[in-house]
């Protein structure tokens, strides 16, 4: 598209750009099935329009946002068991865990630094490596889908700088062991960062709820950093990543000073310069507002849907969950049809689910309805009929997991 040289009235734009946008799935419609993101809650709708023009990025010029900024530092940290952790509100996981790696180089002397990784750890960190010039070593998992602490050992050579543990996976909301993790960061003197980027507005409401949770925060000492994102559980509105580390020193190894500002000189520990102050706002109204209360009834209502959704999926032949989950995230895997097929079909229902190697991804965000998950089995119980229904003789495909 051109841009016209004409101005356009301010109805015609919005007429255009309802349009233009009517092929987007939405929240409400609960046919959003693989997101990690939700519908934001209307508090934080509410005050993010109202302080767009806020700009953190320029701290001295608005020391109000500032304070609300410590303040949601402050709560997060106390939630990850430290109430003196520091750190920011920034664009998202992705940013935040690139700062932790960042950190890490930057407190290490080493060279050719190398951060041991999970397979199921997320690709920002593969980004984060390739920025910062840093080698990525990736160990495999154990029976439950976590890190194998063992190949973690192995792996560790005089060039290890850090370690990554996730609390919450991408593909299936697991939790790896921190806390061993945690031992050997502390014997190898190495940076030890957990990414709990969806976990981590799930797993302190989880235990409230008095499920068994691992420790897996700063409760152990070995953890450095811990991202922690409002945009996913947290139902915050894009963007909203967290990144919190264990002490002042930790982020000053990332913290860059601005001496030339309009505000006055200031520090920035972020990747990014200017940044939404209407983020920090509407976290600090969600966390005021909902409180430990409303996210572990958010969380509740999440996980009682996610039982259930295992449930109705165990008694679909052909069909199985991947591992029982520890969290709102659910593998839907198959021994007998190949599981893309099963997500092909399902996106022709207009189902928007996310296809990882061998397994469909579905997650129970707070947009998620009872009914909308009766009719995701109904139409899962057709796929599977129809891809099961074959000539005598055929040999069904066989999915790769
Ligand atoms: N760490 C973990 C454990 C993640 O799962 C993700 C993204 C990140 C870090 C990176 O976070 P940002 O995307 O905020 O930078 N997890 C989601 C995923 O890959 C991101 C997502 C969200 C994808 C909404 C799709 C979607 O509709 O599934």
């Amino acid at each position: 598209m051109k841009l016209q040289n004409k101005s356009l009235p301010q109805k015609t734009v919005l007429k255009e750009l309802e349009l233009k946008l009517k092929k987007d799935f939405t929240f409400t419609s609960g046919k959003i099935l693989g997101s990690m993101c939700s519908e934001p809650h209307p508090i934080a709708r509410r005050v993010y329009v109202r302080y767009l023009e806020k700009n953190l990025g320029d701290s001295g010029l608005f020391p109000g946002v500032t304070e609300l900024e410590k303040e949601i530092v402050q709560m997060l940290g106390t939630l990850l068991s430290n109430p003196a952790a520091t750190g920011h509100i920034v664009t998202g996981g992705t940013e935040a865990n690139t700062l932790a790696l960042w950190a890490a180089k930057r407190l290490s002397k080493k060279k050719n630094g190398e951060v041991i990784i999970p397979v199921s750890a997320h690709c920002s960190f593969d980004k984060a490596a390739d920025i910062l010039g840093l080698k990525i070593v990736k160990v495999g998992l154990n029976s439950k889908f976590q890190v194998d602490v063992a190949a973690v050992k192995k792996r560790l050579n005089p060039n290890t700088i850090a370690i990554v543990g996730v609390a919450g996976t991408t593909g299936l909301g697991v939790v790896d062991p921190i806390k061993e993790l945690s031992e050997i960061a502390l014997e190898n003197n190495l940076y030890l960062h957990v990414d709990a980027a969806f976990g981590g507005f799930v797993l302190p409401f989880l235990r409230e709820l008095s499920y068994s949770v691992p420790d897996f925060d700063f409760t152990l000492p070995g953890v450095c950093s811990i991202t922690i994102d409002p945009h996913k559980m947290g139902l915050a509105p894009i963007p909203a990543g967290g990144i919190l580390f264990r002490n002042e020193e930790i982020k000053k190894a990332v913290a860059w000073k601005v001496p030339y500002l309009a505000g006055g000189e200031t520090e920035q520990a972020t990747l990014v310069g200017t940044r939404s102050g209407a983020s920090v706002i509407a976290v600090w109204a969600l966390l005021r507002h909902l409180g430990v209360e409303g996210y572990r009834r958010i969380i509740n209502r999440c996980m009682r849907l996610t039982w259930k959704l295992v449930d109705e999926i165990k008694g679909i032949e052909g069909l199985e969950i991947v591992t029982e989950p520890v969290m709102n995230v659910v593998g839907l895997k198959s021994k007998v049809f190949d599981i893309r097929k099963v997500a092909h079909e399902l996106r022709i229902k207009g189902w928007a689910i996310s296809l990882f190697p061998g397994h469909i991804r579905v997650v129970v965000m707070p947009h998620i309805r009872w009914g909308h998950i009766e009719h995701f089995i109904k139409d899962l119980k057709e796929i599977a009929k129809k891809l099961g229904v074959r000539k005598e003789g055929e040999v069904l495909a066989v999915s790769s997991i």
